[in-house]
């Protein structure tokens, strides 16, 4: 009978840290590139959290988001927009930029700070 409800305890802290880690809702920003900056430069969010990022190009050049070790790579035409899900299971810092040529040395870029 002890053995069978420290089983069921265990079930249920089992449980309880899944939903919990289920339960972090999705972080969603907007980062706007513009000629020549992203709207956002730091993001913060939680391990194990989905970021849905909605990228909007409002500037009259093309514009690139790239996370390079997640081979996340978004062109964007001046005037469209995407969205993108990411999901970082280690607290860390991951740098994004725009990869076109001169916009990433003229400070188009920026941070997603994961703790
Ligand atoms: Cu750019």
């Amino acid at each position: 009978m002890t053995k069978r409800i420290s089983l069921q305890l265990a079930l249920i802290a089992a449980l309880t840290v899944l939903l919990a880690a289920c339960g972090t809702p999705a972080l969603k920003v907007e980062i706007v590139g513009h000629d020549i900056h992203w709207s956002m430069d730091t993001i913060y969010a939680k391990a194990g959290q989905t970021i849905e990022i909605t990228l909007r190009n409002e500037g009259a050049l093309d514009h690139n988001f790239v996370l390079a070790e997640q081979g996340i790579d978004e062109l964007l035409s001046p005037g469209t927009s995407t969205t993108i899900e990411i999901v970082f299971e280690e607290a860390g810092t991951y740098h994004y930029i725009c990869s076109i040529p001169g916009h990433e040395e003229a400070g188009m870029v920026g941070d997603i700070i994961v703790q």
